[in-house]
């Protein structure tokens, strides 16, 4: 019997396939991965590169973490989803396990980051109206300039991103947008009593790693409490050690009323979400007020739980910040015009490039990755490094270098 070759397509030939039957809703970096351990991912053509987006911090546990992958292939083969017209074996488990991991009396669990950004404002708008006694439809919620919480188009009806939002409308009501990181516009938006909510990214991912000044964040939470209003934490890229703290509330010690995880929630295993409050909120929502077919199901659990577990288990927030101290250090100290700036917090950061023709950041992203580095612009001219958190210093400065020769180099 003539066995078939399984001729294995070429680089060109993936992405070709890629541009003729997939939707042209990114644009990527020309290189087709393949495989993914820890810090490193694989071509199709064996080459290996240092992956310094992490799925845009959705993998800060490392490619493929063995512990986390043996969760999900003991569940998958045993019991994947059944939906929660059922209670599960799993899902108790791990509502008690992520609760009590972040101090918070209940979660809803959900999928994606949006999915959970959605259910953030559904719960602040039941208590708004429920609870703060705001007139019904009146309610509103505030969001800062650059924000990037999703792409639904409730979601990006309060973005100031025309990319996300042009052409998208007609576009929902109930926000008011206030420039970041300045308390005064917070205060002065507080003064309307039918603000129930102020939804904030700890840091700006998508904006271009944008941390506010420090004690901005206690501040606007303060300004929240007095006025009778719910902090509402994204931490969907900012949280699960990204910053050097399990969450970046952490480094002013802030406890968002309603916080938002996701991405790194199962270490880029699976799509998992989670909003997390106390009763007083999340007690509103009646059966059958909310849900989706996949929230909370046995497999996602099972990852959630060992991801989290590795958080801990491995010190990530301590290595995301003295590595992230040390990155931050080496790149200020490229001496190039390219680099106009550099700012991040732990490994969450970002170059602003100077540029000229043919000095653009996607040049020089595409330059790293000849020399085995992954990255990608954000914005157009800023450079997003975001490691995962298992990267060891030898790793980081063997990066450091790749990323200073690539600077240099032009
Ligand atoms: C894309 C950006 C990053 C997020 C925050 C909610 C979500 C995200 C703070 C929604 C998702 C992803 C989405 C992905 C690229 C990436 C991204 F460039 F879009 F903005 F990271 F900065 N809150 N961010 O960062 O979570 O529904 O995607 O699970 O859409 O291109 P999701």
């Amino acid at each position: 019997m003539q066995v078939m070759e399984k001729t294995i397509a070429t680089a060109k030939q993936l992405m070709q396939l890629e541009d003729t039957y997939g939707a042209h809703n990114y644009h990527p970096i020309p290189v087709v991965l393949d495989r993914g351990e820890g810090v490193f991912v694989w071509d199709v053509d064996g080459k290996k590169y240092y992956d310094f987006l992490s799925a845009y911090s959705a993998v800060n546990q490392g490619h493929c973490h063995p512990k986390i992958v043996k969760a999900l292939m003991e569940q998958a083969g045993k019991l994947a989803l059944t939906s929660r017209a059922f209670y599960n074996s799993s899902l108790g488990e791990y509502e008690k396990f992520i609760t009590a991991y972040f101090g918070y009396d209940k979660v809803l669990p959900m999928n994606t980051g949006a999915e959970g950004v959605e259910t953030a404002i559904k719960l602040a708008r039941k208590w708004g109206y429920e609870k703060k006694g705001v007139e019904s439809e009146k309610g509103k919620i505030i969001v800062c300039e650059s924000n990037f919480h999703g792409r639904t188009v409730n979601i990006i009806s309060f973005s100031t991103d025309p990319d996300s939002k042009k052409n998208f409308g007609p576009y929902n009501t109930g926000y008011e947008v206030i420039p970041y990181n300045d308390v005064k516009a917070l205060e002065k938006a507080l003064a309307d009593k039918n603000v129930i909510g102020f939804l904030v990214e700890p840091i700006q991912g998508e904006a271009g790693v944008i941390v506010p000044d420090e004690g901005y964040l206690k501040a606007c939470s303060d300004l929240c409490k007095k006025n009778n209003v719910l902090f509402i934490a994204d931490e969907i890229q900012s949280g699960l050690c990204r910053t050097g703290k399990m969450l970046a509330c952490d480094w002013e010690g802030v406890r968002a009323d309603i916080l938002i995880l996701g991405k790194a929630l199962s270490g880029g295993m699976y799509p998992v979400s989670a909003v997390l409050c106390d009763d007083e909120i999340m007690m509103l929502i009646k059966p059958g007020q909310h849900g989706s077919t996949y929230g909370g199901n046995s497999i996602a659990c099972k990852v959630a739980i060992a991801a989290l577990t590795v958080l801990k288990e491995e010190k990530l927030a301590e290595r995301s910040e003295d590595l992230g101290n040390i990155l931050r250090q080496e790149l200020k100290e490229i001496k190039s015009p390219l680099i106009k700036i550099v700012r991040g917090k732990g490994l969450f950061a970002a170059i602003e490039i100077e540029e000229k023709p043919g000095q653009t950041a996607w040049e020089i992203c595409l330059r790293m990755a000849d020399k085995g580095l992954l990255a990608k612009p954000t914005h157009g001219n800023i450079i997003r490094f975001a490691p995962p958190l298992v990267m060891t210093e030898e790793q980081l400065m063997d990066c450091v270098r790749i990323i200073k020769e690539t600077i240099l180099s032009f």
